[in-house]
């Protein structure tokens, strides 16, 4: 850099970059501050702060409160250098960096009076980092280039979509008419059936009715045999002194039957005849009776095979006149009979029509499912063509693929437009780490972040979710995942959906890269 020694305060005036060449201007000036800086007229600061002659620019004190005077030494502590860097990118830093030793500037403007031996490297950066910016470009035209065709597949899965609703709809107009007669079949068959059954379901009703009037009958029976047993003087009286003697109504098992147990088998009264007993005391003493028997079993339990019903001990006391056989119950005569008569056998023109009805049904509900089934892939489309697919529908290539990336813990798998999981490496099983749910860039940048929400809870913590951010690049691929904060998981995809069109390069820009070459 050619310097000017002027006047008598060794301030420095110097020559800038190549395309500044002329403009003369104080150490650490920027070229559009230059005008600021006028030799023949005093300096005002910056800020506005003060006023100074202009030999006290970079004379080495700070003068002004924003450090505006001493832009090329370090003496004001909120002063900034601007190092011009020419063949590179121009930097401001701050002025206390100055002389401090250390190469900041690449032109090394910076350590103009120290002894870090700083040497000009701007021109190598310089092209490595139009290099670079070249190659980005390159990448960017490319990734561009693969987005148009993204978007135009985009559009044709739109079209075949659309049409394939088309076609949808039409079959599900025919499967309708189709159901509509198939059910029109099926009523009528049902008709004749129910019809055919009539005849049936009179005889089955009157079956059960006779059943039921023969388990009264039993009952009723069992009553009056046990009435007898207990009725010891046989006088159509049953008392509490009949039952003292019976060992069954001991019900706290002291050995003695008291009047109190007595009576509470006779529901509190002192005595009952026959017709009471029959109605309402039987009821409540007919399971300690049964069980005295040995030949109770209570209703929810399945019945023993007879070899396991236990037979009364033989020193138990048997009353004279005693039947206890005429007690057995449970001995699975009613389910037989249940079963026999849940068992009709139709006559031969009733089983055609049941038969008929049972094909028609069974038509009908093909038919009714193919109608279901088109209305639901219907559905279906219609659904996936409301998905936010991007604003030219670059996206949508996407749905239904999946894309992998493993680190040292876990496979991660991103289905863009359904779920984001993660795979231990050493293990079974997925986490959930979220379902698709929205597109979460900031404003002009929408498309540039998309959002996995609603995966798996993690203890103590929220429910799993997952930021997936999209760079540009000349594939789609899932490149980082990482879990900045427990259970919320970063992933970086790649994808040419996010590339623009490169802006083309500035003449200022083909300037350089010509002078360049
Ligand atoms: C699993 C994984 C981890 C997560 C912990 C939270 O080990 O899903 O990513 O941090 O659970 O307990």
């Amino acid at each position: 850099m050619k310097c000017l020694l002027v006047l008598l305060f060794m301030k420095t005036i110097c020559e800038s970059t190549s395309n500044a060449a002329e403009v003369l201007r104080p150490r650490g000036v920027s070229l559009s501050l230059a005008s600021l800086y006028d030799a023949s007229k005093e300096f005002h600061c910056l800020d506005g702060s003060g006023m100074v002659p202009f030999k006290y620019v970079n004379d080495d004190y700070c003068d002004c409160q924003d450090g505006s005077d001493e832009p090329g030494t370090s003496a004001c502590p909120n002063g900034s250098f601007h190092c011009t860097n020419a063949g590179h990118i121009p930097l401001n830093i701050p002025s206390s960096r100055v002389n401090d030793g250390v190469c900041d500037c690449c032109d090394a403007s910076d350590e103009y009076n120290s002894n870090s031996g700083c040497v000009n490297t701007c021109r190598e950066l310089g092209r490595a980092a139009r290099e670079e910016a070249r190659r980005a470009q390159e990448e960017q035209a490319r990734g561009y280039q693969l987005k148009v065709n993204m978007i135009q597949e985009g559009v044709n899965i739109i079209k075949n979509k659309k049409s394939k609703i088309e076609e949808l709809r039409s079959s599900l107009a025919e499967a309708e008419g189709e159901r509509g007669e198939k059910e029109a079949v099926k009523n009528e068959a049902e008709e004749k059936e129910k019809a055919a059954l009539e005849k049936y379901r009179v005889i089955m009703e009157e079956k059960d009715a006779a059943k039921r009037a023969e388990e009264q009958a039993k009952e009723e029976q069992e009553a009056r045999e046990a009435f007898a047993h207990l009725d010891s003087d046989a006088d159509g009286i049953l008392v509490v002194d009949e039952l003292i003697s019976r060992s069954m109504f001991d019900t706290n098992r002291d050995g003695q039957v008291t009047p109190e147990e007595a009576k509470f088998y006779l529901r509190e009264e002192e005595s009952v005849n026959l017709e009471t007993f029959i109605s309402t005391t039987w009821k409540m003493m007919r399971p300690v009776y049964m069980m005295d028997h040995r030949s109770f079993i209570p209703p929810t339990m399945t019945p023993p095979a007879e070899e396991e019903i236990p037979t009364p001990p033989e020193e138990e006391p048997m009353d004279e006149g005693d039947d206890d056989d005429d007690y057995s119950m449970g001995d699975g005569d009613e389910e037989v009979e249940a079963t026999e008569t849940d068992e009709i056998k139709y006559d031969d023109e009733t089983q055609q029509l049941v038969d008929a009805a049972e094909a028609a049904r069974s038509t009908f509900t093909e038919s009714d499912k193919r109608v279901r089934d088109i209305t639901r892939e219907i559905k279906h489309i219609e659904d996936t063509l409301n998905i936010d697919f991007g604003p030219e529908e670059e996206f949508r290539i996407l749905e239904g693929r999946c894309f992998e990336y493993t680190d040292r813990e876990y496979t991660y798998k991103l289905c863009p437009f359904d779920k984001a999981v993660q795979k231990p490496r050493s293990g079974h099983g997925e986490t959930r780490l979220g379902q698709w749910g929205l597109w979460t860039g900031e404003e002009d940048k929408k498309y540039s972040s998309m959002k996995y929400t609603d995966g798996q809870g993690c203890w103590n913590g929220p429910n799993r979710s997952a930021e997936v951010r999209l760079l540009c690049g000349v594939e789609n691929k899932l490149v980082a995942v990482s879990e900045p904060n427990r259970c919320e998981y970063q992933f970086v995809f790649q994808t040419p959906a996010v590339c623009f069109k490169p802006e083309p390069l500035s003449e200022e820009e083909i300037e350089h890269t010509h002078t360049e070459l």
